[in-house]
């Protein structure tokens, strides 16, 4: 049986709430006969890379899918790069701003993502889901474990599918937040997330 590994992050900064910690709570432990193996990640730029690692070593998915919070992108972002570096404008949720730093001193520049984003994209579109390719998943958390579940995935030279997809703020963070933000409710997310997952799981996954 195929399994994908698939994360989301807890909340931070200012949120309340996190879309992709709501959508790790639920979705179901299997779809299509594919096992999801879903795991909530700290924002915590030591504890963060370290889980993404051990979750690899543990249950060495098939595909991975690591999701997290855009507060202000409008569509869900299919991310095609993880960069080499941490540069964060607010502190993580143990306190540390860690600014102008590589993630990994003898690492490459940047990894791609290996996801099928084009299809992906497509498929979202085509499903009325707002999606878009992304150039920069920032340079906090979020590029931090996408950078090392690539660099994981590299160094043991597995060749699966993997990578990052930044989500939208949900109704509710829109309605509570000072400025206007774009949002996209949770059956939307969902949706996404369900077509990404059974794209992976299709034999055609280039
Ligand atoms: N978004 C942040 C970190 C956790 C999350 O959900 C980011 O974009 O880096």
């Amino acid at each position: 049986m195929m399994k994908l590994l698939i994360t989301g992050f807890e909340p931070f900064g200012e949120h309340h709430t996190n879309p992709s910690q709501v959508l790790i709570k639920t979705l179901p432990d299997a779809y299509l006969g594919i096992t999801l193996v879903k795991a909530i990640l700290p924002v915590h730029a030591a504890l963060a890379p370290a889980q993404m690692v051990k979750l690899l070593e543990t249950h060495k998915p098939d595909g991975v899918i690591a999701f997290g919070l855009a507060a202000g992108r409008a569509k869900v972002s299919l991310e095609r790069v993880a960069l080499n570096w941490l540069d964060f404008s607010i502190p993580d949720n143990a306190g540390e701003t860690i600014q102008h730093k590589l993630i990994c001193e003898d690492g490459p520049a940047a990894y791609f993502s290996t996801l099928p984003l084009d299809r992906m994209l497509t498929a979202l579109n085509s499903a009325g889901i707002p999606a878009e390719a992304s150039l920069s998943a920032g340079a906090y958390l979020c590029n931090q474990v996408f950078y090392t579940l690539m660099d994981t995935l590299a160094q043991h030279k597995t060749a699966i599918p993997a990578g990052f997809v930044h989500l939208p703020a949900l109704p509710e963070q829109a309605a509570n937040s000072k400025q206007p933000i774009p949002s996209i409710g949770l059956e939307k997310i969902l949706a996404a997330a369900f077509l990404m997952i059974e794209i992976l799981g299709s034999p055609a996954n280039t």
